[in-house]
């Protein structure tokens, strides 16, 4: 396996060799306090889904349900890093990657009754140790979707039980290691967990009920919130923040009527989030458009919630164009001759800077903030030796170049991680699409470092030899 990009031999020509990614000159990217590494989610990457102790999830038993995901995959073997956990990191350190943002897998650390699983708590020992012994900023996510399939069975989200029993989770895993997380995220993108797993059904569990998503929703936020001040408390040093998804909703014309689309879309996606964080209140118009669908909140709930953070963390992969629906909502108008991605994405960077300047605008008390994912999906194919992956490279620099923007404009961003550090189990769409600087060949267990992550690797090189 290439693991150090400076040492990939080159056989192509050096046309296709011309540097297409280095940041302009006056870019805060050039910053070496600016982090700049690559996430993962244990789901996504570890396999080894029976092994030491680990309990099934969500995942396990929906991609096991016929139909639910593209060409029957599940993440049983995936990246197989449970086995491949050392050359992983040392590919990571090899590319000069400076963050590295992991998720935990909740059913392989904790037992049904509340126990502590040793086996998978010393996996992730040993992983942190070693990027710890790297160098590596390591940001750990609490809960990137695998919920443990038992909690499930006692009505998962929708119940409020399982808010506490994620801040007995986060007890238990930040006692344990504690002094080796530099920063712990909660949740990843709730909206996704509450709207994709019980609102549509696209992921697991796969229910259907938009009460259940608002419940859900609610008591997502609430478990984020009882966990923070157990983070506080047993990892004083570390910093504690939530990853957020954010939709960059756009109006299709000047008509009052489609911008008004376009802020209830943000509002649904947003301030469904950042509001009950940063203000303790949930958006008045998101209850007015779908009256109905309020959650159950009890007193003092909101005020958990709004338990002050070190971070916010923004995923953003592309916009959504709006126009009003005649009555009180909005429908998607998807703009035409666009540049788009192999999840069909559009290519949109404007829509990072512009989310980012807003959120500045909206919320006074807002936390330095990390782009803890920001990437593309592609049919990447490895030619000789090589994957040339120039769409995903110019993909990159744009959006780096929107996040320039957006600290010119005062916002405090610190850090920006990859999605991802290599191809992975893409929910429900399977092994297909490709969202690595890393290519995986699922058969062999290759990795294969992409143009992409050679041409970072260059440039974190050259800030480091700058003085
Ligand atoms: O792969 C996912 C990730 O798990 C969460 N954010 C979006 C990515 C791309 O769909």
């Amino acid at each position: 396996m290439a693991n150090d990009a400076s040492a990939v031999s080159d056989t192509r020509s050096p046309q296709s060799l011309a540097d297409p990614f280095t940041p302009a000159a006056d870019s805060s990217l050039w910053r070496k306090n600016f982090l700049l590494g690559a996430a993962t989610a244990s789901y996504q990457i570890e396999g080894a889904v029976a092994e030491d102790g680990r309990l099934p999830s969500i995942w396990d038993t929906f991609s096991a349900t016929p139909g639910k995901v593209l060409a029957g995959d599940t993440g049983a073997v995936a990246c197989d890093h449970y086995h491949r956990w050392q050359e992983d990191v040392d590919m990571l350190a090899g590319l000069g990657l400076e963050g590295y943002r992991l998720s935990i897998a909740w059913p392989r650390v904790m037992g049904a009754a509340g126990a502590p699983n040793r086996k998978g708590l010393d996996f992730y020992k040993r992983l942190l140790a070693r990027l710890k012994e790297k160098g590596i900023t390591t940001f750990v996510t609490l809960y990137h979707w695998d919920l443990p399939q038992h909690l499930e069975d006692r009505g998962g989200w929708p119940n409020r039980d399982t808010a506490y029993r994620f801040a007995d989770y986060a007890d238990l895993i930040s006692r344990e290691l504690a002094g080796s997380v530099d920063a712990w995220a909660t949740l990843n993108e709730p909206w996704c967990s509450a709207y994709l797993g019980y609102g549509n059904g696209h992921h697991a569990p796969g229910l259907a009920d938009g009460r259940f998503a608002t419940q859900a929703m609610h008591h997502l936020l609430l478990a984020h919130g009882l966990a923070v001040p157990v983070l506080r408390a047993n990892d004083p040093t570390s910093q504690k923040g939530i990853v957020a998804n954010m939709g960059r909703g756009t109006a299709n014309s000047d008509s009052a009527a489609d911008q008004r689309a376009a802020h209830l879309f943000e509002v649904q996606h947003n301030a469904w989030i950042l509001d009950p964080l940063l203000k303790g209140a949930y958006p008045r118009d998101l209850f007015e458009l779908w009256p109905g669908t309020e959650p159950l909140v009890l007193d003092g709930d909101m005020q958990t919630i709004a338990a002050p953070l070190d971070f916010l963390g923004v995923n953003y992969y592309f916009r959504t164009n709006l126009a009003s629906d005649g009555a009180h909502g909005f429908t998607e108008v998807p703009p035409e001759g666009v540049e788009r991605t192999q999840m069909g994405w559009e290519v949109y960077p404007d829509g990072l800077r512009d989310l980012l300047t807003g959120f500045k605008k909206t919320y006074a008390n807002l936390p330095p903030i990390y782009i803890t994912e920001n990437g593309m999906a592609s049919d990447d194919k490895v030619t000789d030796g090589h994957v040339d992956d120039t769409q995903r490279i110019a993909f990159l620099k744009r959006h780096l170049a929107a996040v320039d923007q957006a600290i010119k404009a005062g916002v405090d961003v610190r850090g920006y991680f990859l999605w991802s550090l290599m191809d992975n189990f893409e929910w429900a769409f399977g092994y297909e699409r490709r969202f690595g600087v890393v290519h995986v060949d699922y058969a062999t267990q290759k990795r294969t470092i992409k143009r992409s992550a050679e041409l970072v690797a260059k440039f974190l090189r050259e800030r480091k030899a700058r003085t």
